[in-house]
């Protein structure tokens, strides 16, 4: 302490020396902050600068400090494990997690798998491991760990120590369809239920979906649902994967969410798959501004403890300096190179720095450890930002990808993809890291496990003992609801008696009702991406309030309305402002609730249907892998519902987009009792007999009356179809079956009116609910009839409804042709399909429905076209029906113009 320079980090000091005056403010402030203390010391810095902004003296703007660890060396808490155990522990690990890479790809070429992201991360996991990260016990909540997904073989490698995994599961990494089973390549939860909680390795997946739950966790706490608990989320990132929209996306929802209850670990390695993150940069200066900027406490562990004398022989500042200005691919190349070359080109050209490391060999500047591999520094970090308050924390550590694989990959642009090593690395490698494998054994890359009463085990066994258990784990934990829904939504089933509604209104009244039940109410978590106004759903700011962790801060300018926009900390709904990632994160977690903290929340996440599954189709493929519970609405869907809007808002792809997900069931309803049966069923599924799978319900904004369920239609609902209005024709000469789905129902309806009354064709209608679901039960009955004795044929569903009927098929939705048409192989006759294939336009709906062929003249003269091409209708009917309906033969098709 005492001398100016000491204290000075970022050359300045050196400008100093040759500058007497600017020594002397410096004296001035360092003898302030010795006698008034740092705060004071703070404060009047911050008062300088406003003062020197007011009279209009340009101050440059900077959101980053030294290029040195936030955390220095007088600051730092004595590490509390045993260093030397917990080393030994790391390289058995790091040998287990090669090996297994190493030798699933001698078996099988091309396997796959990586080494070098795990090598880089080791020690920032088992520092975690060793001495922060709690399981879920009886008494903790347990903190909430997002691995990054290609360091999976680390995570593994440390449950076979820990054993929870056999050899024959880690001889089976990436081998999953072994008889006896084998490990997933990344964590997948659906593969791995016991143990994967999070799927992580679609890039920036995992950063933007901690955030959110780290958010979700709160919301729980602040409505009552769990308490308030000092636990938890960690997201690990890699450098590269930072370039993904949504790593970086909600950052600042976290720091105005004041979530102190997150933390980041950016592994800075410097590389990505291909090269350097930002070989003319610093991703880790860039990474700190952007952070900084957001509000986030940023904690930089560049530097291991080897540094810590050289930074205090440091007097003029010159090694900051250096730091500072060397770029990431220079950085690198010191990685690659012996100690000669760092030695001459970071260290030399400037005699004070030489003079620095003169004591030192070139083999001795090699090993200068960085910070993410020097247990001390890691130690440190995580325990600030599990003490820090008030702002969530992002700790980026220096790394080395592929550390320790010396020529095989360190620090190698090949690093990345490196997955089989010769003799001589794995003999190198088994060396640096003294495990204990004899010469002869080697080459074939044994697993290694100590013996239970090794001191390395005792610890390991101690050391999780302490933090209550093994992690990742996962469970299910919540028991099933004790709900008997049927009277909640018995009304749907009485239709709207003449009032004109939307399904999207005849939802939301269900949403309030829901919210209102004694049992599940509290349970239910509306979603929306700011449209709750478009939905109708405003009606609900008010009665269960906008969740707002600070409350209400302001008078809201509508407080003298009814439904003014109330916000509040025990507030229900989730408005996530224009963000369907940000939604849908939420979704995930509220969905996953009932395993992550035993809470069968039960999220409704409602949006416009063309912005869900097609903007953010990989986090619903996650939440799917997580085995997410709730509904998905796909509001104002259909390609010609929505007036007005347009092309890109239209929306007839989005049950198409859904076919794809295994266990999200998709229906397109066109009346309240048929969405009422669909989630009446859909609670009782997932959250009574706990089923693993999610819905997808589209809902449209036309208003029309809502009729009564007809009797026995329940099972036609949920399975798919059903006969809404047969004909009352008798004893008709021509017949026809009409298939409507959601918007386009009514114009079937209106279809069988003209087939009757103009033309004497009996046509029945059948609502079809579900394209998705007749399709999977028609393969899975083709698949049973491929696999079984052909006496016992399986009969489709589709098949089955349609069995006995007669006439021409007409199949009409406002979706893509191809979902009619992917059933059509089990229909008795091959049907005519009615879609809205191509872009939307804006305009109305009669004019929309005429443009794709979808209303109900195109319909009827579908049916009347089969009838008249079957030979059962005379041309110039034909001919008449083309006239009297008005429809352009002429025009073009409207799915490519
Ligand atoms: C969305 C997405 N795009 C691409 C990939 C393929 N991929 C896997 S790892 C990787 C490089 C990761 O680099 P970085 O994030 O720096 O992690 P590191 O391995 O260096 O720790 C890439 C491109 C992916 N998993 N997800
Ligand atoms: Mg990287």
């Amino acid at each position: 302490m005492g001398t100016i320079t000491n204290h000075v980090t970022n050359g300045q000091a050196a400008a100093a020396a040759s500058d007497p005056e600017l020594r002397e403010w410096l004296e001035s402030f360092q003898a302030l902050v010795e006698e008034s203390g740092p705060e004071r010391a703070a404060e009047i810095l911050d008062h300088l600068r406003n003062h020197a902004r007011r009279t209009g003296i340009p101050i440059k703007f900077t959101a980053n400090t030294p290029y040195i660890n936030s955390i220095p060396y007088e600051k730092q808490p004595p590490f509390p494990g045993d260093q030397e155990i917990e080393r030994r522990i790391k390289s058995i690990i790091r040998w287990n997690a090669l090996a297994m890479v190493v030798r699933a790809n001698r078996v099988e070429h091309n396997i796959g798998g990586h080494i070098s992201t795990y090598a880089s991360q080791a020690t920032l996991f088992e520092v975690g491991f060793n001495h922060f990260w709690r399981a879920r016990t009886a008494e903790t909540e347990g903190d909430i760990i997002y691995f990054q997904g290609h360091a999976a073989p680390g995570i593994y490698a440390r449950a076979f120590l820990e054993g929870r995994l056999s050899v024959q599961q880690l001889e089976n990494f990436r081998r999953e369809l072994k008889p006896e089973g084998g490990l997933s390549s990344y964590p997948h939860p659906w593969l791995m239920p016991d143990f994967w909680q999070f799927p992580t390795v679609s890039m920036g997946l995992g950063p933007i979906s901690a955030i959110y739950q780290a958010r979700f966790n709160r919301y729980l706490e602040d409505r009552g649902l769990k308490p308030a608990t000092g636990a938890k989320v960690w997201a690990f990132l890699g450098d590269g994967e930072t370039d993904e929209p949504e790593a970086l996306g909600a950052i600042t929802l976290a720091s105005r969410e004041q979530l102190d209850n997150l933390v980041f670990v950016v592994n800075c390695n410097l590389q990505r798959l291909d090269g350097p993150v930002r070989g003319n940069g610093k991703i880790i200066t860039e990474l700190e501004a952007v952070f900084r900027g957001a509000g986030w406490n940023v904690i930089k562990v560049i530097w291991g403890s080897d540094w810590d004398s050289l930074l205090e022989h440091d007097t003029d500042g010159v090694l900051i300096e250096r730091m500072a200005e060397t770029v990431d691919g220079e950085s690198q190349k010191f990685v690659v190179e012996p100690g000669s070359y760092t030695r001459q080109h970071f260290f030399g050209g400037d005699p004070r720095l030489e003079k620095l490391v003169e004591h030192l060999s070139d083999e001795q500047i090699r090993r200068l450890r960085l910070g993410g591999h020097d247990p001390r520094k890691v130690y440190a970090a995580y325990k600030a930002a599990t003490e820090h308050t008030g702002s969530p924390t992002v700790i980026l550590a220096r790394t080395i990808k592929g550390y320790g694989l010396g020529e095989a990959g360190e620090g190698r642009n090949i690093t990345h993809q490196q997955k089989k090593l010769n003799e001589d690395e794995l003999r190198e490698f088994r060396s640096r890291f003294g495990i204990p494998i004899r010469d002869e054994d080697v080459a074939e890359a044994p697993f290694y496990r100590p013996a239970e009463s090794s001191p390395e085990m005792q610890y390991l066994r101690a050391r999780r003992e302490a933090l209550g258990g093994f992690v990742p784990h996962r469970a299910v934990l919540a028991p099933p609801v004790k709900a008997e829904l049927g009277e909640l939504f018995k009304e749907f089933e009485a239709g709207s008696e003449g009032r004109e509604v939307s399904t999207t209104m005849a939802f939301v009244g269900m949403l309030r009702k829901m919210l209102k039940d004694p049992e599940i109410g509290k349970l239910v978590v509306p979603i929306v991406p700011d449209e709750a106004r478009t939905f109708g759903m405003e009606s609900l700011f008010r009665t269960v309030g906008i969740y707002a962790h600070g409350g209400q801060k302001y008078e809201p300018v509508d407080l003298h309305t009814l439904l003014y926009y109330k916000e509040a900390k025990d507030g229900q709904i989730l408005e996530e402002g224009i963000t369907e990632a940000g939604s849908v994160c939420s979704f995930t977690a509220a969905g996953t609730a009932y395993s992550t903290h035993g809470i069968n929340t039960i999220p409704f996440f409602i949006f416009y249907s063309m912005f869900g599954l097609q903007r953010i189709g990989d986090l619903v493929w996650a939440a799917a892998d997580m085995g997410v519970r709730g509904f998905l609405l796909g509001g104002t869907s259909g390609r010609t519902t929505l007036a007005g809007e347009g092309l890109q808002h239209q929306d007839g792809n989005s049950h198409i987009l859904a076919l794809p997900v295994p266990n999200l069931r998709a229906y397109d309803p066109a009346f309240a009792y048929e969405i009422s049966v669909i989630i009446e069923d859909g609670i009782r599924r997932m959250y009574v007999d706990g089923e693993r799978i999610f819905y997808y319900i589209t809902v449209m904004n036309e208003p029309y009356v809502m009729p009564a369920m007809p009797e026995g239609a329940r099972e036609g609902i949920l399975r798919g179809m059903y006969r809404l209005k047969p004909s009352g024709v008798k004893k008709p000469k021509l017949r026809a079956q009409l298939l409507g789905s959601g918007a386009i129902l009514l114009e079937t309806l209106k279809a069988q009116e003209i087939l009757e009354e103009k033309f004497g064709v009996a046509a029945d209608v059948w609502s079809v609910t579900s394209y998705k679901e007749l399709y999977r039960d028609g393969l899975e009955a083709d698949r049973r009839n491929l696999l079984e004795h052909p006496s016992k044929p399986h009969a489709p569903f589709v098949a089955s409804s349609l069995a006995g009927t007669q006439g021409p098929i007409v199949c009409a939705s406002d979706y893509l042709k191809a979902l009619p048409l992917m059933v059509a192989k089990w229909m008795p006759r091959h049907p005519v399909v009615l879609g809205t294939d191509g872009f939307g336009r804006s305009d109305t709906r009669a004019a929309l429905r005429r443009f794709f062929e979808v209303d109900a003249a195109a319909i009827a003269l579908a049916a009347l076209s089969e009838l008249h091409r079957e030979g059962q209708l005379d041309a110039a009917t034909f001919d008449r029906a083309v006239k009297e309906l008005g429809v352009d033969t002429k025009k073009p098709n409207p799915a490519t113009v």
